[in-house]
This record gives structure tokens, sequence and C-alpha cells, in this order.
């Protein structure tokens, strides 16, 4: 298998953290390592990651996590129970599909330059959506009915691996994480796991520490 991604790529340090869990290997092809339009003619959507397995390849990191966990089912990253699984992909799809899509680098671009939002347009518009997000997977982690020592399961799994590189964008965009303890805590119990660690972006070979 090849991930195409880049270190500060937080859509593919999920899979990243994925593939530690399953103990999959694979290989690690940085986007920026390609030659100019070669990345398009891998994935027209042109975001990453992308994942190849066998010469075949397709885009989108929640496509990408559902085929590992039914090509490699084992460990399941999903709870055993059905209606914690549904809370676990739930979880994982609030920080996907609502968080980080309205916070990601083309989105934020347009907003503070196309609209003319600015500095402080942008800094208010990104506090307002990830306080929002935040608030409601606090609030479904304080629901549970067991808490337990990762999101929805003993071991970490689906919503761990959405909630580590999220956090990690929160923090960098200056959010202030004291309202969100449960969060705050599972997200510190993963960073002492190997698998977050190797999948970090401080950990990628192209790391650069900026952009
Ligand atoms: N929904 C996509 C999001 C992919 C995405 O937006 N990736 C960002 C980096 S985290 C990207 O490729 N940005 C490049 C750009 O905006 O041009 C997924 O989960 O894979």
């Amino acid at each position: 298998m090849k991930l195409y991604t880049r270190f500060r790529n937080s859509a593919g340090e999920r899979v990243r953290i994925a593939l530690y869990l399953k103990g999959l290997d694979y290989e690690y092809v940085p986007v920026g390592s390609l030659l100019k339009g070669a990345y398009q003619a891998i994935n027209p959507q042109g975001l990453m990651p992308t994942l190849e397995i066998d010469g075949r390849c397709f885009a989108q990191s929640s496509a990408i996590l559902e085929f590992l966990e039914e090509r490699y089912p084992e460990p399941n990253l999903l709870p055993a129970d059905p209606v914690d699984r549904a809370r676990a992909r739930s979880f994982g799809a609030h920080i996907a599909a609502e968080m980080h899509a309205l916070t990601v680098t083309r989105v934020r671009a347009f907003v503070e330059r196309d609209l003319n939002a600015g500095e402080d347009g942008l800094k208010a518009c990104l506090h307002h959506w990830l306080d929002l997000g935040l608030r409601a997977l606090e609030t479904s982690l304080e629901a549970r009915e067991t808490p337990t020592p990762f999101c929805f399961s003993d071991t970490p799994g689906w919503a761990d691996l959405h909630l580590v590189p999220q956090l990690d964008n929160t923090r960098g965009f200056g959010v202030d994480l004291a309202p969100y303890p449960l969060l705050s805590e599972i997200d510190a119990r993963c960073r002492a796991l190997e698998p977050f660690q190797r999948a970090h972006q401080s950990a990628q070979p192209d790391f650069s520490g900026d952009g």
C-alpha cells in the first residue's frame, strides 16, 4: 500500500493512525515530492490523502478508513456494540464532515482573502465553528452510559483517531481547550501511544515545521 499525504494533513494522519493501530506496512509518499500535475492524475479530487493498493487509487479519509476496516478487520477499530459503533462513526463524521471541512486551508484562504474577512474575521469564524463542534463532541462523551478510557471503548479506535489530529489543528488556531476536559484527557492518553506518535506530523519524513 502507498499513502499519498504530507506531514501536515490531518485527514491523512487519521489514516496513518489506523494503519499503525492495525500494524499494516505502507509506503509514505509525500505529495510534495511528485512532479507538478502528477497528484491530480492520481486523485482528481486533488485533496490529501489518497491510498493506492495493488496499483488502484482512491481518496477521502472516511472511504479509506472503511476500506481498511473491511479489508483488515483485525484489530477492529470500531466498538463491538452496534450503538457504540454508530456513536464512534458519528463522532468521527462530526470532525471530518463538519469541523475539519469548515476550517481547511482552501476555506480559510477564501474567507480571509476573497470574502475580505481579514485575519480577525477569519479567527472569529474558525473559533465559532470549532467551539460549536468541540462542545458537541464533549457533550457526546459526557452522555456515555459507561465512560471508557478512550472515546467509546477500552482501546483506541475510530473516534480517537479522528480526535487527535483535529485537536492539533484546533490548538494551532488558538482555541482554548480548557472547557473540554474529556476530549483533552483522551487526547493525552492517545498521544502517549506509539501508533499516534508514529502518525504525528513531526514524525513524518517530509516534516519541515512550517506550513
Ligand atoms: N474530506 C477529505 C479532506 C481532505 C482535505 O481537505 N485535505 C486537506 C489537508 S488536511 C488538503 O488536501 N488540502 C489541500 C488544499 O486545500 O488544497 C478527507 O477526509 O480526506
